[in-house]
């Protein structure tokens, strides 16, 4: 059953021929008005640590998982506008390949070259060209066009500057943020995928934990179940962090002993089919929380609960906007429970409560603009006490619907008495 899933799943990830990626370049054609877009793909890397993985704007706009290509969009002409005719006829969009390289090839296998005579087919492009003419194309481009648009911060687009030192560069990010940010069928999907081969990972885990192991222990079981489940990767570095390590957001030395008596974070999750999943849950290492863990717990889920009844289109994910799920989550924590001094707790809240999820696990996004139906988002509260050695963290990954949250990993459970009794199963 589970075999014939996972090939259900696989059948779903989109080919670069995939209309999607074409209707994904149309829509931001919208939004580069009298430009040129350039992204580049990322390139062969000489660090062993991972294989190669594409850059995930590169990866939207194309669906091309090779290395050292190069994109080159165009917008639509629009009449009225100065260089017309001559804009109808350059082309929409090019997709620039690398040359191949054989001796390469030895290493990291066969690529497709500009002149392979599958290159249009296999990449979705009429325009497929070899790299090396990416400059002259450029300039020729801009001749017709007065502006350059790309990612700002990307080094590799260092090199427009040297092509066209006068103009000036405008940043893509946000252009193509807005379309990212709105999740399609075949990306919830992926995104779906992620999560259950997540939630079966922290499943093992709970059946692993004990007063004794150690967390990388956890980790290791952890991560070996969504890979063994087809991810890729993980989507982040993986967070066991046990008693004091509790307490650190982003823990990821995950070398401590367990013991009992203390809770464990748990915030891991696997890359699938490209796409991020992000799920935390904190439980207790002997299998029973104390009467202060399960207080502090409490209010943790009582603020994520509030914060994921209230998702809707139109809520916000900052701190101070006007309908903001932060405030809602951070309202709630401050007004139950108590530190050790009598103090409220909203202090101890020290992250923010949401981030978008898609190609990556912090995905593209513009914060100030309201929740839309198809998004897909965290809801993580958490308070951490150093000096109570405790710290309590609750993720869900959360598609907003138009009328509300569909958690896409509700079948992990987070109800105190849920995990309790999970623990208790264990050999
Ligand atoms: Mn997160």
């Amino acid at each position: 059953m589970k075999a014939a899933l996972l090939c259900l799943f696989a059948a779903l990830q989109l080919s670069a021929i995939s209309p999607e990626f074409a209707q994904r370049r149309d829509k931001i054609r919208a939004s580069i008005p009298n430009g040129v877009l350039v992204l580049f793909g990322a390139k062969e890397s000489e660090d062993l640590h991972e294989g190669f993985f594409q850059e995930t704007n590169f990866l939207y706009l194309t669906g091309w998982e090779e290395p050292g290509a190069i994109l080159v969009i165009t917008p639509a002409p629009e009449k009225d506008e100065p260089g017309y005719e001559a804009r109808t006829q350059a082309p929409r969009e090019i997709l620039f390949l690398p040359q191949r390289v054989p001796a390469q090839e030895k290493w990291t296998g066969r690529k497709l070259g500009p002149s392979d005579p599958s290159a249009r087919e296999a990449t979705g492009f009429a325009d497929v060209l070899p790299a090396e003419q990416f400059e002259a194309q450029l300039r020729r481009l801009l001749e017709i066009y007065p502006d350059l648009y790309a990612l700002k911060g990307d080094p590799a687009a260092g090199v427009l500057s040297t092509i066209a030192p006068l103009r000036t560069i405008k940043d893509a990010t946000m252009p193509i943020a807005h379309l990212r940010m709105q999740k399609s069928a075949s990306e919830i999907a992926a995104i779906q995928k992620a999560t259950d081969a997540s939630i079966d990972a922290h499943r093992a885990a709970w059946r692993a934990i004990a007063p004794g192991k150690y967390e990388y222990q956890i980790a290791a079981v952890m991560v070996g179940t969504y890979l063994g489940e087809g991810c890729r990767r993980s989507a982040y570095a993986p967070i066991v962090g046990s008693g004091p390590n509790s307490t650190t957001l982003h823990y990821s030395r995950n070398s401590r002993r367990m013991d009992a008596g203390e809770v464990v974070v748990m915030d891991v999750a696997g890359e699938c089919d490209d796409y991020a999943s992000d799920i935390t849950r904190t439980i207790p290492v002997n299998g029973k929380f104390s009467g202060r863990q399960r207080e502090i717990y409490d209010v943790v889920l009582g603020a994520q609960k509030a914060a994921i009844a209230a998702v809707k289109p139109g809520m916000t994910l900052g701190r101070t906007t006007p309908d903001s799920l932060y405030k809602i989550a951070y309202d709630y924590i401050n007004t139950h429970g108590k530190d050790l001094h009598g103090q409220p707790l909203g202090k101890y809240f020290t992250h923010g409560l949401s981030h978008d999820v898609g190609l990556d696990v912090h995905d593209a996004a513009d914060y100030n603009q309201p929740l839309k139906a198809g998004m897909v988002i965290t809801v993580e509260p958490g308070v951490y006490i150093p000096e109570e050695n405790l710290g309590v963290r609750i993720e869900d990954v959360v598609l907003v619907t138009e009328n509300g949250a569909k958690v896409l990993s509700e079948a992990l459970p987070k109800d105190p008495d849920a995990i309790e009794k999970a623990l208790a199963q264990r050999k």
